[in-house]
C-alpha cells in the first residue's frame, strides 16, 4: 500500500513552458495534487497521481542532457567505462535524450529509443538508429527480432519516468544477453532525503529508487545487483549494474552490500524515516520564504539560474512569483522566452549580461553548482551571491 508522506501542492507539469503567462487550474487539468507514498512492502517511492506518458513525453520536449559539461563529462567517461569493462557488441539505450552518451559509441554498435519525437529526430539524423517509442514489450519483441539481444542496455533518468515497472523490466528481460549488463542511473533517495531536495519531486519522477527498492524490484525476474556507483550527478545518483541470477561469471561487490546497509542504517526501510522528511520539507518551504522576504525588503534583486524541472516544484509549493524572482536564465534554446510552468516568472535566454545589476542569483540548477560557480566567478567577485534551498535554504 503507497503510504502518503509528502504533499506538494497543486503543481503544473514541470516540462511545460508556456509562451504566454496563464493562470492554471485543476478543473482543466492544467494542474494535479502532488503527493508522494512510500510502499513497505516493495520499499517503492512513488507519487500517489500519475500523469499519462504522452502528456508529459511529446514532440517538443525541451530538456537537452548536452546542455552541461557536468553531464557530457559523466556519460564520456562512463562510455570508455563500458567499452573496457563490458566490451558491447551490441548496446541498447532506453531515453537516449539528445544523444549526449551514444555520440561516444560507434553508430554500427548502437540502437536506442526515444519517447519524444523532436529528441529522436536528432539522434536519428546523426545516424543513430532510434526507435521513437515509448518502451514497453512489443517494442522489445520487435527491436529483438531486428537486431538480437543487447549485451549491455542502459537508461539513465528514464525508468524512473514510466509508470508500468513490471513490463520495463519484463522487455529489459526479453532484450538482455544471457551474460549481457543492464546499467540504470537515476537520483538516489538517500541523497533526496540528506539533502532535503524535495524538487526531485515533480510529474516526470513517478518513483525514485532507492538501491532497496530496486532489489527488490528486480529480483522477480531473475535479476541482481552485482555493483553499484555513487555519483554527484543530478543531485546525488546512484549507478546500479544488473546482471542475470544465473550468471556466476560476474561477481558481485561489497558496494551492494554497503549502500543497502547505509539505506537500512538511515531508516529508509521505515514510514518513520518519511513522515520526518515530510516534516524537513515544511520546514524548508517557511525557511526559503522567509530569506526571499528579507532580500526583497531590502529592494534587491533576485534571479533564478536554470529553468530546471526542479524549480516548477519550488515555485509551485512555496508559492514564489515574480514579485521575489525577476527573470530566469536558461542556456536551453527551447526554454527561451517561455515562463516557468504556473508561474508568471520569464526564461531569458542565458548572456553574461544578464547577470549584471543582480543581487542575489537562486539555483534552479543547484545540482551543477560547481559548473556555475565556475562559469560565474565575475559576478562572484563583483559581489554577487547565490541562494539554495538545499540542504537548507541559505545564502552563498
Ligand atoms: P537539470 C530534467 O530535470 C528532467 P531538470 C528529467 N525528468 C530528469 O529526470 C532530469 O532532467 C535528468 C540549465 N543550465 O539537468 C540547463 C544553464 O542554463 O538540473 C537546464 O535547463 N546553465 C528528464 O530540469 C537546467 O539548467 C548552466 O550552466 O531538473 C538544468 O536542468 C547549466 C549547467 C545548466 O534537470
Amino acid at each position: 500500500m503507497n503510504k502518503k508522506f509528502l504533499d506538494l501542492g497543486n503543481q503544473p507539469l514541470a516540462n511545460k513552458y508556456l509562451r504566454a503567462y496563464k493562470k492554471l487550474t485543476l478543473k482543466s487539468n492544467e494542474l494535479y495534487r502532488l503527493t508522494v507514498g512510500f510502499d513497505n512492502k516493495t520499499k517503492l517511492v512513488s507519487l500517489i497521481n500519475k500523469i499519462p506518458d504522452k502528456k508529459m513525453f511529446d514532440g517538443n520536449y525541451p530538456y537537452k542532457s548536452s546542455m552541461s559539461k557536468t553531464m557530457i563529462n559523466s556519460f564520456k567517461k562512463l562510455s570508455i567505462k563500458i567499452k573496457k569493462r563490458f566490451k558491447p557488441k551490441l548496446f541498447f539505450e532506453i531515453g537516449s535524450n539528445d544523444g549526449a552518451l551514444i555520440k561516444n559509441f560507434n553508430i554500427s554498435e548502437v540502437v536506442c529509443v526515444e519517447p519524444c519525437a523532436n529528441l529522436a529526430k536528432i539522434t536519428n539524423k546523426k545516424g543513430y538508429y532510434t526507435y521513437n517509442n515509448y518502451w514497453n514489450l512489443s517494442l522489445a519483441k520487435k527491436i529483438k527480432k531486428n537486431f538480437g539481444r543487447a549485451d549491455v542496455i542502459y537508461s539513465a533518468n528514464t525508468l524512473t519516468h514510466i509508470n508500468d515497472l513490471d513490463d520495463v523490466f519484463k522487455s529489459i528481460t526479453h532484450m538482455l544477453n544471457k551474460e549481457g549488463v543492464l546499467i540504470i542511473e537515476d537520483p538516489s533517495l538517500l541523497e533526496c532525503f540528506k539533502k532535503v531536495s524535495y524538487d526531485q519531486f515533480y510529474n516526470e519522477h513517478i518513483y525514485i529508487f532507492s538501491a532497496l527498492s530496486v532489489k527488490k524490484l528486480i529480483n522477480k525476474f531473475e535479476l541482481e545487483l552485482f555493483d553499484i556507483e555513487k555519483l554527484e550527478t543530478h543531485g546525488g545518483s546512484l549507478r546500479y549494474y544488473i546482471k542475470w541470477r544465473q550468471n556466476k561469471k560476474i561477481k558481485i561487490k561489497n558496494s551492494v552490500s554497503k549502500q543497502l546497509s547505509s539505506e537500512v542504517k538511515f531508516g529508509l526501510d521505515s514510514f518513520k524515516t518519511y513522515k520526518k522528511f515530510g516534516n524537513s520539507v515544511k520546514k524548508s518551504k517557511n525557511d526559503l520564504l522567509k530569506l526571499l522576504k528579507t532580500i526583497k525588503k531590502k529592494n534587491q534583486k533576485i534571479i533564478g539560474y536554470g529553468a530546471t524541472a526542479k524549480a516548477s516544484t519550488v515555485l509551485n509549493y512555496c508559492n514564489i512569483g515574480n514579485d521575489m524572482i525577476d527573470y530566469f536564465v536558461d542556456t536551453t534554446p527551447d526554454k527561451k522566452n517561455r515562463y516557468m510552468p504556473g508561474k508568471n516568472i520569464k526564461i531569458k535566454k542565458y548572456e553574461k549580461k544578464l547577470l549584471n545589476n543582480v543581487d542575489y542569483v537562486y539555483l534552479g540548477a543547484w545540482n551543477f553548482i560547481k559548473e556555475i560557480f565556475k562559469k560565474e566567478k565575475k559576478f562572484i567577485q563583483k559581489g554577487g551571491k547565490f541562494i539554495t534551498h538545499v540542504p537548507t535554504p541559505r545564502i552563498i
